[in-house]
C-alpha cells in the first residue's frame, strides 16, 4: 500500500507553486503511464453520485490532490481553483479544502501568525484532518510558503505548529521560497527570521529555495527574459519533483553505509526525511539539480552520468545552485594548494533518473570528506530508469548541509540593523508579538548558524 502525504500550501506562493508542484507530478506520473491514474501519494479519487450536477451517467470519479490551500485573501485561490479545472486536467482542487478570507496579512508576520493563527486556526486543521482521514495509510505533511509575505510565512508558521502538536508520530517537512535579497518586501528580513526560527522548532525539516536562484536559472540556462512566477515555479517543482516521484534505492553502495534494495519506494518524502532530518539541531535542506537545459536544447545534447554527476558535486561543494560559473577550485582533497573552506553536509540524499542510473558511479558523493566525521550514513542514492521531464538523465541532490549559513547571515544582519533602529516594529507588537519574542529568534537563528558553521 502507497503510504500517503498531505500538502498545506499557504498564502500566494505557497499555493502557486505547490500547485505547480502538482501539475508536474501529475503531468509526469501519467506519461510514465500509470494505470490506476494519479498515484496515492499525493492524489486522491473522489465519486461523485448522480444527484451532482456535474454528473452525467450517474457516477463521475475525480481526481483531486490530497491538499488544503489556504490565504487570507480570495483571488489566489479563486484563480488556483478555476484554472485547476480548465483544458481536460489530471486533477481539479476541492473546495472543500480551501479556506480563504477577505483582508489578507499586510506582510505582516505576526498578523499571520497570533490574529489568524488564533482565528482560523482551528478551521483549518479541521480541514487537514479531513484530508488525512481520507489516507489509507497517511505519512505525512508538506507546507509549501514563501518567507517574505504574511500569510505563508505568519500564519504558515502558526499552522506548523499546531500540525506537529496534533499529529506527533507523522513527519512535517516544510517547502520555503527565500525572497530576494532586496526589492521586495521592507520587512522581509523579520518574517524571514520569525518564520525559519518557529519552524526550526516544530519541524522536521526546512527546504529552502531561494528566488533568485530561480530566477537566475530561468535566465541564464533557459533563456527566458523577464521570468514570471510561473516560470519560477516550474524550475522549482522540477526540482522537487525529482525527488518525490516514485525510485528504488541503489542497491550496490560504494561505501557500504548499509541498507540498499526494497524494491521501487512510492513515496520518497518519508525516506528524505527519514535520512536527511534524524538530527534536531540540523534542518535546513537544499535542493541542487542538473542538467538545467532548455527543453529543446535536449535533442541535441548528449548527456552522460559522470559529467552530471561532477557537476552536481561541485555544486554541492562550493554550495551554488546553477551549473554554470561554478568555482571548480574549490575542491575537497588533501588541500595543500586549497583555501576556501567546502561546504559540508550532515548528510545528502541524491535522486538519480534516467537510462544507467542504477550503474551511475555515485562513489564521489560518498567521499567521507565531504561529510563531519561523526555522520554514519550520509548518503542515501535512489534511483529510476524512467526518464524525468524529457530528460534522459537527470539527478538531484537535497542536502542538509551549510549552504543555508550564508543566506541565514545576511538575513540575520539585516533584521539587526532594523530592530536597532527599532523600525517597523510597532507593526508586530500591536498583533501581539513581544520584544522578548524576537530576541528569541534572533538568538534561534545565530544558534542554527553556530551548529552549522561547527560541522
Ligand atoms: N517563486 C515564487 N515566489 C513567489 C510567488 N508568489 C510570491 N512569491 C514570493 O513570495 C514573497 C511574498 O510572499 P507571498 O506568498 O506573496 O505572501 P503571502 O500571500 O502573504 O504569504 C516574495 O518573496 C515573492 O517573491 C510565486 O508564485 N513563486
Ligand atoms: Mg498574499
Amino acid at each position: 500500500m502507497t503510504s500517503s502525504v498531505v500538502s498545506l500550501q499557504v498564502g500566494q506562493c505557497g499555493i502557486q507553486l505547490g500547485t505547480s508542484l502538482l501539475e508536474t507530478i501529475a503531468g509526469e506520473e501519467m506519461n510514465l503511464g500509470s494505470e490506476g491514474g494519479l498515484s496515492d501519494t499525493f492524489f486522491r479519487q473522489q465519486r461523485l453520485v448522480a444527484s451532482d450536477s456535474y454528473s452525467i451517467k450517474g457516477v463521475i470519479q475525480k481526481t483531486h490532490p490530497r491538499s488544503v490551500l489556504v490565504d487570507m485573501e480570495p483571488k489566489v485561490i479563486a484563480s488556483t481553483v478555476r484554472s485547476s479545472g480548465n483544458e481536460s486536467p489530471l486533477f481539479t482542487f476541492d473546495p472543500r479544502s480551501c479556506f480563504a478570507k477577505q483582508s489578507g496579512s499586510g506582510n505582516n508576520w505576526a498578523r499571520g501568525y497570533f490574529e489568524y493563527g488564533s482565528q482560523y486556526g482551528d478551521d483549518i486543521l479541521d480541514k487537514v484532518r479531513r484530508e488525512v482521514e481520507k489516507c489509507d495509510m497517511f505519512r505525512g505533511f508538506l507546507v509549501m510558503q514563501s518567507l517574505a509575505g504574511g500569510t505563508g510565512s505568519g500564519l504558515g508558521a502558526r499552522l506548523a505548529q499546531l500540525l506537529k502538536d496534533d499529529f506527533q508520530s507523522s513527519f512535517l517537512l516544510n517547502h520555503c521560497v527565500w525572497p530576494y535579497e532586496s526589492g521586495e518586501v521592507i520587512v522581509q528580513n523579520y518574517n524571514t527570521l520569525l518564520t525559519l526560527s518557529h519552524l526550526h522548532d516544530c519541524s522536521d525539516g526546512i527546504i529552502v529555495t531561494e528566488n533568485e536562484t530561480l530566477l537566475q536559472t530561468c535566465k541564464r540556462r533557459l533563456d527566458i527574459a523577464r521570468p514570471t512566477f510561473d516560470d519560477l515555479n516550474k524550475v522549482a517543482a522540477k526540482g522537487l519533483a525529482s525527488v518525490l516521484l516514485p525510485a528504488e534505492r541503489q542497491s550496490v553502495d560504494p561505501y557500504d553505509f548499509g541498507g540498499g534494495g526494497g524494491g521501487v519506494e512510492q513515496n520518497l518524502l518519508g525516506d528524505l526525511v527519514e535520512h536527511l532530518c534524524s538530527h534536531p539541531a540540523f534542518k535546513m535542506l537544499t535542493l541542487k539539480s542538473a542538467p538545467q537545459v532548455q527543453t529543446k536544447a535536449l535533442d541535441f545534447t548528449e548527456f552522460k552520468w559522470t559529467t552530471i554527476l561532477k557537476w552536481l558535486r561541485q555544486m554541492l561543494i562550493v554550495s551554488s545552485s546553477l551549473d554554470e560559473t561554478l568555482d571548480w577550485g574549490v575542491k575537497i582533497d588533501s588541500g595543500s594548494s586549497i583555501n576556501r573552506v567546502h561546504c559540508k553536509s550532515m548528510g545528502n540524499f541524491l535522486v538519480l533518473r534516467g537510462r544507467g542510473a542504477f550503474d551511475a558511479d555515485v562513489t564521489t558523493f560518498a567521499d567521507k570528506a565531504l561529510y563531519p566525521s561523526w555522520a554514519s550514513d550520509p548518503l542515501r542514492v535512489m534511483c529510476s530508469k524512467e526518464s524525468f521531464l524529457k530528460h534522459e538523465m537527470f539527478a538531484t541532490v537535497v542536502s542538509n548541509s551549510q549552504a543555508s549559513i550564508v543566506p541565514m547571515r545576511k538575513v540575520l544582519d539585516k533584521a539587526y540593523n532594523m530592530f536597532d533602529e527599532k523600525a517597523y516594529v510597532h507593526h508586530y507588537e500591536r498583533c501581539g508579538l513581544s520584544h522578548k519574542d524576537m530576541e528569541y529568534a534572533f538568538a534561534n537563528i545565530e544558534d542554527i548558524i553556530a551548529k552549522y558553521e561547527s560541522l
